[in-house]
This record gives structure tokens, sequence and C-alpha cells, in this order.
């Protein structure tokens, strides 16, 4: 009983891959783009690793792609957990092991502090075997350390030397795969002999673009989150008497209030870059949601169901100038001085450090929202906005709202509410056949680039809206991914964060839909992520992928 029987079943599903990476493979390259001003700028910064170009791996009926020597390979995962992470795993076991038997795989445990700190384990078959196709970081877990500075990269080098690994893979999202890129560009540029690969990882969907489809674990989440949503929304409508706020992970992007919204069609769903560009402060938004509510009322229709992104406090102006400016006082030493408060007296004590206008806005916050910003930060000094109960803030500002309008003759409804947050339960799902598939391919994938010698490239699989067969393996130069962002008034290299595309085909889509789904019931439900049985089930890829990659 120590295993669950879809676990056991699980393990021994066999993941699809392109056809290039079943057998032997030849490795293409696509022209080099001729670099405008920011890539030449890019370029002078990792002088060692720019220039290069995109490559693609396809299959090959001469060549062989076993290794004479052994390869010696480490893996780091960094950041949030997400449905897949143990595939990519598995996938760089099964093709280190495909190139030569005698090569080894170990993992670094709990991300870059494992790396930095010499913590590892050997991965071997036994060890791997249970962890194939099931969700979780565990086999070697996770960390948020970020591997950023020169102290790091050479206590790194150190063990990577000792256990005479020639390549390390770095599994994460933007932030970890930028400094992926430093790390591959330093190496290169002290002839370390270390290949760093990246792998594009994030529930939150917003490490893509043109170069990378998706990033793994997206998929999972959302269908874990649909399922969810359409079992509220079900519950919603046969007892047609509460409003449901779920709020949705994601950080600051709102792919996968998005996603869903798309899938499960609800009355409301909030996209944090929809209200940024339309302008809104936090009364327009709560404005807008008690007009739905109210226009619903009229039809007599008491209920409903709203879907609001982790990160939308953050695309509110006023918002973003108190976060930007706690985010500049807490990182001072001065305010350690909050500690020793009761927190009671903490708003207050924060406020009269605050410009006037922030200050105001703190102070206007229920207490528990207002302690969620001061105290609730990641290792990095930044607001966590999993930790804040927008959902709650939300519907006491719109109960407020809808009294006011009732008081003057414009609504007559009922508003009883209930909130959710669907967040960490979808990080570490079994993953679907998609991100099985899709991780597994990135394993065997990065496997590829390693023995071609390559450092400093993402692994991709793209076409990945058709069969996995039909996938393309490949690899995309870090730097083809980044751009400069002004941070601390200097120009820093980084790779772009992809937020929701107010012209792309997803949004669009919605777009032309949301009136209609907010006045009448329109809900889809998804119901649960499913493994065996029709591929129009099993393995269906985002309806964002769909619409951005098919139309
Ligand atoms: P990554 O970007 O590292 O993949 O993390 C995603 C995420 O799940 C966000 O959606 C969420 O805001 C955050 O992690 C929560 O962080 P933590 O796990 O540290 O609580």
């Amino acid at each position: 009983f120590d295993i669950s029987p879809l676990q056991k079943l699980r393990s021994q599903y066999t993941p699809k891959i392109p056809v290039a990476l079943n057998g032997a493979w030849r490795l293409c390259t696509a022209d080099v783009p001729t670099p405008d001003a920011e890539a030449k700028a890019i370029a002078m910064m990792f002088p060692h690793t720019s220039g290069m170009p995109r490559v693609y791996l396809r299959n090959s009926e001469t060549e062989t792609s076993r290794q004479e020597k052994p390869l010696n390979v480490g893996i780091l995962l960094s950041g949030g957990q997400a449905p897949g992470g143990h595939n990519v795993i598995s996938g760089l076991f099964d093709g280190l092991k495909s190139l030569h038997p005698d090569s080894r795989l170990y993992g670094f445990l709990m991300g870059p502090d494992g790396l930095i700190n010499h913590k590892y384990i050997e991965l071997t078959e036994a060890l791997i075997a249970p962890y194939r196709n099931a969700g979780g970081f565990d086999m070697i877990g996770s960390g948020r350390t970020k591997l950023e500075k020169k102290e790091q990269f050479d206590a790194a080098l150190l063990i990577l030397k000792h256990l005479d690994i020639s390549a390390l893979v770095i599994v994460g999202g933007d932030d970890s795969n930028t400094n992926a890129a430093i790390l591959a560009e330093y190496y290169r540029s002290i002839n370390a002999g270390v290949q760093i690969i990246g792998c594009p990882k994030t529930i939150d969907g917003d490490l893509k673009g043109r170069e990378i489809e998706c990033s793994f674990g997206f998929d999972t989440a959302t269908k874990l989150y649909a399922e969810l949503i359409g079992n509220v929304q079900r519950d919603c409508v046969s007892a047609k008497k509460y409003w449901h706020f779920i709020k949705l992970m994601g950080r600051t992007a709102s792919h996968i209030t998005l996603e869903c919204a798309l899938k499960c069609q609800p009355n409301i769903a909030i996209i944090s870059e929809d209200v940024k560009a339309k302008d809104w402060r936090i009364a327009d938004l709560v404005e807008y949601i008690a007009e739905v509510i109210a226009k619903r009322a009229e039809r007599g229709l008491m209920y409903g169901i709203a879907l609001i992104p982790e990160g939308i406090l953050e695309f509110l102006p006023s918002f973003r100038r108190l976060i930007d400016e706690l985010n500049d006082y807490l990182s001072r030493p001065e305010s350690d001085h909050i500690k020793r408060l009761a927190r009671l007296e903490r708003t207050a004590f924060v406020a009269e450090h605050l410009k006037p206008e922030n200050a105001s806005l703190l102070l206007s916050l229920p207490q528990y929202v207002a302690l969620q910003l001061l105290e609730d930060r990641d290792p990095h000094g930044n607001v966590q906005v999993s930790k804040i109960e927008t959902e709650v803030l939300l519907v006491e500002l719109v109960k407020e709202r809808l009294s006011q309008m009732a008081a003057a003759g414009r609504y007559q409804g009922k508003f009883a509410a209930l909130t959710h947050f669907f967040g960490y339960e979808g990080r570490c799902s079994f993953p679907s056949n998609f991100d099985a598939d899709y991780c597994y391919s990135l394993g065997r994938t990065a496997v590829a680039l390693i023995s071609e010698g390559l450092t400093g490239y993402m692994a991709t699989v793209s076409n990945t809206t058709h069969p996995a067969d039909h996938c393309v393996a490949g690899g995309v130069p870090f730097t083809r991914l980044m751009h400069l962002e002004r941070r601390a008034g200097l120009a820093k290299p980084v790779i772009r964060k992809s937020l929701v595309d107010l012209q792309g085909a997803p949004f669009a889509y919605f777009a032309d839909h949301r009136s209609r789904w907010e006045s009448e019931d329109c809900y889809v439900y998804p119901g649960p992520l499913v493994f065996y049985g029709p591929r129009e089930i099993c393995d269906e890829p985002t309806l964002t992928l769909r619409l951005e990659i098919d139309g």
C-alpha cells in the first residue's frame, strides 16, 4: 500500500518522443540573424556564448549517436515545483545511458544550494524508477537560491571537477536560466570544460516566446485548476446562491488565469495585463466586477464565478508604486526595527517612512493585507503575491460597492461570496501526458546537445500541438532569449518574462466571448486529468498553445 496503484501504473508509461531522439540524430543549424542594437549590446556582455546558431535535431540513417567515452552530467532543479521535473531527469538518465552505459548522472540536492555546498547523489535506475512520470521535485528537491556570484560559480566548479562532470543541466524559469547563461559564459571564458544547458520550467507559463513554445508544468497545472474550477462552477449553478472568487497562481503573468478562462468560460476572469492596458485603478476593477454582478442579478442570477490572477495588485499603478517603495524600504537595514514591534503597530510605523500617497494606501488596506505586504517576502525581498489574499480583499470591496449601488437604487440583488485559492495543489500533480512526454523529450534533447559539445543553450521541443513523434527537438542559445532591462539604473541582460499578449489569439478569443460569459451561464466542465483513453482527452495540449500555434 506504500505506492498508489496509479503511481505504479504511471511508472510504466513510456513517454512519446520526437522521432530524431529515437535513434541516431544529426545536428542541423539555422542561420544566425543579423543582430540589432540590443542584440549587439548583449553580445558584448556574452562574448563567448553569443552569435551561436539555433539548432535542430533531425533523425539520421547514417550517423551513430553513441559516445566512445562515458559522460558524467549533473542536474539541478531551481525555483517552484512544476509537474514533469522528474521526467526531465529520467529522460536525461536514459539518454546518457543510451550514449554509453557507463555514463553517470548526479543530482544536486535542494537546487543551487546543493551545487554550491557540494550536496549531491548519484542517480541510478533503482532510484529513478519510482519517480518516472510522477509529480513533484522530491527526488532531489529544489530551492530558490540565486546562482549569480563568481564565488558560487567557483565553488560549484570544484565539485563538478571532483565528479568529472562535463555538463550541468539547470532546470528553471526565466531568472534561473538567466543565471545559467551567465554561468555558461563564465565557464567558457575560463575554459572550465563544463557545458551548461537549460530546460524551461514553470507552471506560470511565462517562459515562452518565438523560440520556446511553452514551459513545462503549465499544461498540467492548468488542467488541474480547470478541473477544480469546473467542479465549483457545477456546484455554483446547482445551488445558485454563491459568488465564488477564485484566485489562481501564476505570479506576475496571467497566462494561467487566461487558460483556465478559455477552458471553463467563467463569468469573470481578470487578466492583469488587460487591467494595466486600461490603466484601471482598484476602484475601476471593483466597479467592473460589481457591474457584472448587478447585470446578472437583474436577470435573477445571484451567483457566479470570478477568476483572479494572483499578480493583479502589481498591475494597479497605485499598488505598484506602494510595492516598489516597500521593496526599497524593507531592503534597508533600518527597517529591521519593525520585527521588534507588535504586529499591529507595524503598518503605522512603516507608513511613517513612505511617501504620503503610498502611506495612505497602505493605511487604507485591511490590516491582514497590509501585513501580508510587509511580512511575506521572498528571499530577494520581493512581495510574495501568492500570499496576499487578494480574493478576500476584492470580495470586501465589491460588497461595499454593491451596498452603495443598492443605496442609490441601482442594485437589488443578494451577494453571498466564497473565496478559494488554487495554487500549490497544481504544482506537483502527476504530469499530464503532454508534460510527461514534453519533459522526457527535454531531458533526451539536453543529452543530445551535450554530446554535440554545445554550451549556453536552452533545450527546446517545438511543434507541440502535434503528436509527440512529430515534435522537433533542438536548442536555442540563451543569449537569443535575452533583452536589456533597466535594473537599479543599469541595463541588465535578462531572459524576457513573457506576459499575456493582448494582441495574441488566446486573449483575442477571450475578449470576443467574455461579454456573453458574463451575463449567461456558459460554463464548461473540463473534468479530471486523464492519462489513459482517447488521444483528444489524454494528449490534448492547452488551448493557449492551440490558439497561438494553430490559430
Ligand atoms: P517558479 O517561477 O519558480 O516556477 O515558481 C512559480 C510559483 O508557483 C508562482 O506561481 C508562485 O507565485 C510562486 O512560485 C510561489 O513561490 P513559493 O513556492 O516560494 O511559495
